[in-house]
């Protein structure tokens, strides 16, 4: 089964709405199997963020993102990858779709409160730099069945 990254990002973080990004992709079908808080530091953040450093808004995304914890989580699911990238919406809050997690719950792109890997190749690398190999859990949910089509 496919895995991609998310992470609930600093403003996530701090305007309390962890729990409810977290509950959104539950609610999708998307099984956790891994989660940890951590704080990025500029090292992590140019290793996750390597297509960006030479943007200029790479400075502003730096101070951003190692700006208070963030909620790293490892999910799996059929399609996961692009599942996750719909339900988070479009990288500009503004544009998002009403009903996606930036749609619903943001304004800036600056700030836009959820990461997902953008591709199977990203989901690989990104999982690599956040989640050790005996931090990611392989579990049956009973719920499956109701979930994914076999
Ligand atoms: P991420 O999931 O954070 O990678 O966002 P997404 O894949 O939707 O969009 P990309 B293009 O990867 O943006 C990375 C971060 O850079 C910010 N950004 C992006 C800007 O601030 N200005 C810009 O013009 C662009 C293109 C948005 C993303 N993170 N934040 N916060
Ligand atoms: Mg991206």
């Amino acid at each position: 089964m496919n895995k991609t990254l998310a992470l609930v990002k600093p403003d996530g973080v701090q305007r309390g709405l962890s729990g409810q990004i977290i509950s959104r992709i539950e609610a999708k079908g998307l099984k956790i199997v891994g989660m940890k808080m951590i704080r990025m530091d500029s090292e992590l953040a140019k290793s996750h963020y390597s297509d960006h450093v030479e943007k200029p808004f790479f400075p502003a995304l730096m101070a951003f993102i190692t700006s208070g914890p963030i909620i790293a989580l490892a999910l799996e699911g059929p399609n996961c990858v692009q599942a996750l990238r719909n339900l988070m919406g479009t990288t500009n809050p503004i544009e998002a779709t009403p009903g996606s997690i930036r749609g619903d719950l943001g304004l800036s792109v600056g700030n836009n409160l959820i990461h997902g890997s953008d591709s199977e190749e990203s989901a690989v690398k990104e999982l690599g730099i956040f989640f050790k190999k005996d931090e990611l859990f392989e579990y049956k949910r009973s719920i499956d069945d109701w979930i994914i089509e076999s």
